[in-house]
This record gives structure tokens, sequence and C-alpha cells, in this order.
């Protein structure tokens, strides 16, 4: 059995699932949302994570097959959410070069009866090398339906800032690497406080991840990020653990 094997049947088996992770607005504390991260539930292998199939799925282009899975779960589930709760799912550089990816959205969309204006899109900019021009007018047409449009991982590849320019993004998500000993590193203060007021500039918002401490998050405040991520606010769970479980008070 190989695990290319194994996970061509894993997403025909329903083996995968979509587990949530919420994201807060930084002043209030309050949920506004919560970000799709898929799961693999292995029969012998048990739950394994993203970071060991992710780039198996896209070397064999079973990405695609799995993408849209978790694409329609996380909007049909979100569908049944507060109104006021949006859902962010992860897209994959393979995806972008599907030229049906506009049509699944909107089918997914259409099908689970969720608004535009609730889905977010992750990219991380490594996706917008190549193919720029058509990624744009992609991204235009997402925009135009109500969806918003998220930088991933901001900060960890090259020449982020030509980014957000050339590309219609609503929200820069800061990668957790500059989030952690933010609080002992006045060189990572700096970094995030001029991320937030270029963000102002281009009239984008800014989420932290991977807040793990009181201390990150008070700091991150006082920074002026607008939405925080990480442990602190909650691990990625199923959603059954999240609908029915109080919210953590951070
Ligand atoms: O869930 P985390 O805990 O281990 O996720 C690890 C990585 O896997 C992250 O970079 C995340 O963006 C990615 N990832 C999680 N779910 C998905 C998904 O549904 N699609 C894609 N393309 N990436 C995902
Ligand atoms: O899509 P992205 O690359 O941002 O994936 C988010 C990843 O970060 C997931 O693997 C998720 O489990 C992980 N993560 C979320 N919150 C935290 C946190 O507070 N600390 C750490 N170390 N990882 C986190
Ligand atoms: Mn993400
Ligand atoms: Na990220």
């Amino acid at each position: 059995n190989t695990l290319e094997g194994d996970l061509r049947d894993a997403i025909a088996r329903c083996q995968l699932e979509v587990h949530y992770q919420p994201f807060v607005d930084a002043l209030s504390g309050a949920r506004r949302g919560f970000e799709a991260l898929v799961r693999w539930r292995h029969p012998t292998r048990g739950l394994i994570p993203p970071d060991q199939f992710i780039s198996l799925a896209e070397e064999t282009g079973l990405i695609v097959p799995l993408g849209e899975f978790v694409l329609r779960r996380a909007c049909a589930d979100a569908a049944g959410w507060p109104s006021g709760l949006a859902v962010a799912v992860n897209l994959s550089p393979i995806q972008f070069k599907e030229a049906r990816l506009f049509e699944v959205i909107c089918a997914a969309l259409a099908d689970s009866g969720l608004q535009p204006q609730r889905l977010e899109i992750e990219i991380t900019e490594s996706v917008l090398l190549e193919r720029g021009g058509e990624n744009h007018a992609f991204m235009q047409r997402l925009k135009q339906l109500g969806v918003e449009l998220a930088l991933d991982d901001f900060g960890t590849g090259y020449s982020s800032l030509s980014y957000l320019t050339a590309f219609p993004f609503d929200k820069i998500k800061i990668d957790k690497s500059f989030i952690r000993n933010l609080t002992q590193q006045p060189r990572s203060s700096a970094i995030i406080s001029s991320i937030v007021t270029l963000a102002r500039g281009l009239d984008m918002s800014v989420t932290a991840e991977g807040v793990e401490t009181r201390e990150e998050y008070e700091r991150l405040k006082a920074l002026g990020v607008n939405f925080a991520q990480g442990y602190l606010f909650g691990r990625p769970q199923p959603i059954e653990r999240i609908l029915f479980d109080a919210p953590a008070k951070p």
C-alpha cells in the first residue's frame, strides 16, 4: 500500500475530516469565524496532519478533489453557523491551475446556500508567481462575487510587498514565526507595526496567526492588528466540539 493509493482511497471513502480553528476580533475578543484545516483519518495510522500529505496531494494532483471536498464541506458546515461567522479555506497553488476552480467555488456556495461574503479564500504568495495576469483576473471575479481574499503566511516568502499592490487582497495573515518571541524581540514588534501601517494604507485588515499567550495577544492588540488566531483562542477541532462547547474566553 502506497501512501498515494491510500490517499486516493481516503478521498473516495470520505476519510478526510475538516477541523476548524477560530479567529477573533482582536479588540473585543469576539469570534469572527473559523479556518478550515483538513485532517486524514487513516484506518491504521490514526489522524494524519496536513503537513504529512498536502505536498503528496499536490505532487499527485489529488489536491484537486481533496481541495474541492474541503471547500464544499466548509461551506456546508458554515451555512449552519450563526450568520456573523465566516469560514476561511486554504487553496493550494495547484488548484489555481484548474480552469474549473471558479465554477467549483460558485457551486460550493450555491449548493450550501452560504453567502459569498462569509467565505474567505486563503492564498500563499507562491501561488501568484506564475500566471500573474490570469490569477489577478480570477481573484477579481471572486471579489465581485463578494468572497474575501487573504494573503496567507505573510512574511515567509519573498517580494511580498509587490503582491500587495498587484493583487486585490482584503486581508493579510502575518505568519506565526513573527508572533513567536514577540514579547522578547523588539524587532518583531517593529515588523508587525509596519505591516499594520502598510495594510491600513492599502485598506486591508491584518490577522496575527499562532497567538499562544496572553502577553502576545495584548502586545498585538496594542500594535493594532484586526484579528487574532492561535491556540490561545482555540486549537483546530471537529465542528461538533466547536458548536456545542462554550467559546474559550481568552
Ligand atoms: O492544520 P495545520 O495544523 O497542521 O496545517 C498545516 C498546513 O496545512 C498549513 O500550512 C495549512 O495551510 C495547510 N492546510 C490545511 N488544510 C488545508 C487544505 O484544506 N488545503 C490546503 N491547500 N492546505 C491546507
Ligand atoms: O494555513 P496556515 O499555514 O496558516 O496553517 C495554520 C497552521 O498553524 C496549522 O498547522 C495550525 O494547526 C497551526 N497553528 C494554529 N495556531 C497555532 C498556534 O497558536 N501555534 C502554533 N505553533 N501553530 C498554530
Ligand atoms: Mn491558512
Ligand atoms: Na498561515
